[in-house]
């Protein structure tokens, strides 16, 4: 053999291989489906801020196995180990030029279903349209209608792909508008039961808040850093805001709600110690009003009056208080861990108003009085919670265990003791969480959040089971009259 035809032959060997290149494979494999860019499109986006939630050997297992339920196929047969290890390892690569996201892409991604528009005015089924509940299925993507009264399902529909946070509806009822983790918002008649329009906000979104008057939508984006401003006609982008703090720096938008009786959008910034709010009436209409703090507050809860902001920093032992109305901070509260205050409630317990928020982190409910702000008590849960709920009509709050050995224990709080009352275990074994009730607070769903999962209906005051309904890993549930009326047990 000559020298040429030995180094052709080393070259071809296994130990000369190049190593495999993530981006060639992608361009193979997955564009077709994830987007160019990684943008997304029939499958989700894989940009680094889209897969925080997946471990890399899920996404390896992932590319390997494909995903069940989905459109996810494996490679096993087609990529080889070391392939697919530097394909997952590219996707969670940040992009050499950051992604964009502007108002020609608005546009262009705009969907208005025809045959949903100037439809009646009028419920088309029977059940009572202001106790209607909306169940989230994620284990396929899909949503369920709810009749309250009966508690059971009027119609099911595909949803895109990975809703969060909760769908906000129209003062009447009729419109429910809600956000996918991609940035895809949807409008939805209730009374018609159909899509009416879809656009895609942001590449990573993070939620939704409707302006008390109908009219606008404010979208809360990770990705670009911006918040959106939609009309509710049919989701038309109306302006992007772009989130630059006093600092220079921008932000990512954690979280935005409506502020009914200030006629302003509140929002929490994830990267810079700012809150902002943007009033849709009056004279400054849709300008950022920027409350400088010492500390980040990108989670919030605000008091019944509106005026106060009990919030808590990932990364501060200590929440805080601020006051919109001065824009300054007035107390600061004893919160230990990872308190979950967007998921907290208000009530009255011995003459006082006070709230009371799960923690991600530790095992506790903590109970802080309204007017002076200070903690009245840490009931001790079974491990971290992540939601609490509870109904005006009702002496109890719910508080799931989200994580740990006992993720399947839900506690049942007497609001008026602050003990812990019962501790049911729905499902032993499986994961229960997210409590709702229907209008009257006669009724608390539970989710048992399994693929092959249930909404577990219980009689609120006697905590006896009524019924299963099956369900695809069901989450979050919301109630027409509880989320437009401000239930004092739900978040909003
Ligand atoms: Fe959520 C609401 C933040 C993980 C299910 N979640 C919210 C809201 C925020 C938030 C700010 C309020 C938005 C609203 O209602 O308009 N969630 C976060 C996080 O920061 C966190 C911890 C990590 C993340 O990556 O986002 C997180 N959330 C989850 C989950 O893992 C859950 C259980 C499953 C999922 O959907 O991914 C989850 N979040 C929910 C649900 C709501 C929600 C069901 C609405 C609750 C309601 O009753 O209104």
């Amino acid at each position: 053999m000559n020298r040429t035809l030995i180094l052709l032959a080393l070259l071809a060997s296994p130990v000369f291989a190049a190593a495999p290149d993530g981006a060639d494979l992608y361009n193979k494999y997955c564009q077709s489906c994830h987007g160019a860019d990684r943008l997304g499109g029939m499958g989700p986006a894989l940009l680094p801020e889209s897969l925080v939630r997946l471990k890399r050997p899920a996404a390896v297992k992932a590319i390997t196995e494909g995903l069940p339920a989905t459109q996810m196929p494996g490679y096993a047969e087609v990529m080889n180990k070391d392939e697919i290890a530097a394909l997952a390892a590219w996707i969670y690569t940040p992009p050499t030029t950051p992604p964009k996201w502007e108002m020609a892409d608005m546009k262009a991604s705009q969907i208005i279903h025809k045959e949903a528009q100037n439809l009646p005015a009028k419920p088309v089924f029977k059940a009572d349209p202001t106790n209607i509940t909306l169940v989230v299925e994620h284990g396929d993507h899909s949503m369920t209608v709810l009749d309250g009264d009966v508690m059971e399902p009027i119609h099911r529909f595909q949803t895109r792909y990975a809703l969060h946070g909760g769908p906000k509806f129209t003062q009447d009822g009729r419109f429910v508008f809600w956000a996918t983790r991609d940035g895809w918002i949807t409008k939805f008649d209730l009374w018609n039961l159909k899509v009416v329009a879809e656009i895609r906000a942001g590449l990573n979104t993070r939620n939704v808040a409707v302006s008390s008057d109908g009219k606008q939508v404010l979208v809360a984006n990770y990705l670009p850093h911006n918040l959106v401003r939609l009309s509710t006609d049919d989701l038309s982008p109306q302006q992007i805001i772009p989130v630059l703090g006093h600092n220079g720096k921008t932000s990512r938008v954690s979280s935005v709600y409506d502020a009914r009786p200030r006629q302003s959008f509140v929002a929490a910034l994830k990267d810079i110690p700012e809150v902002w709010e943007i009033p849709y009436a009056g004279p400054n209409a849709f300008q950022p009003r920027k409350v400088v703090l010492k500390d980040y507050l990108d989670d919030f809860y605000f008091d019944q009056t509106y005026r106060y902001l009990l919030g808590a920093s990932r990364s501060s032992p200590k929440g805080q208080v601020v006051d919109l109305d001065t824009g300054t901070k007035t107390a600061e509260l004893d919160l230990p861990g990872m308190p979950h205050v967007g998921s907290g409630i208000t009530f009255d317990y011995q003459g006082r108003r006070v709230m009371a928020s799960p923690n991600l982190q530790d095992g506790e409910v903590t109970v802080i009085g309204l007017d002076d702000f200070k903690t009245i008590k840490h009931i001790k849960t079974l491990g971290p919670g992540f939601f609490l709920r509870s109904h005006e009509n009702t002496p109890y709050a719910w508080a799931d265990v989200f994580s740990g050995p006992e993720k399947d224990a839900m506690h049942v709080i007497d609001k008026r003791t602050l003990e812990i009352v019962s501790t049911l275990r729905p499902v032993p074994g499986k994961t229960s969480t997210h409590v709702e009730y229907d209008r009257y607070g006669k009724y608390a769903l539970v989710s048992i959040w399994e693929h092959d999962g249930a909404l577990i209906v219980y009689d609120a005051q006697s905590l006896k089971e009524i019924k299963r309904l099956p369900m695809k890993r069901p989450v979050g549930k919301y109630n027409v009259w509880n989320k437009t009326r401000l239930s004092e047990g739900t978040s909003h």
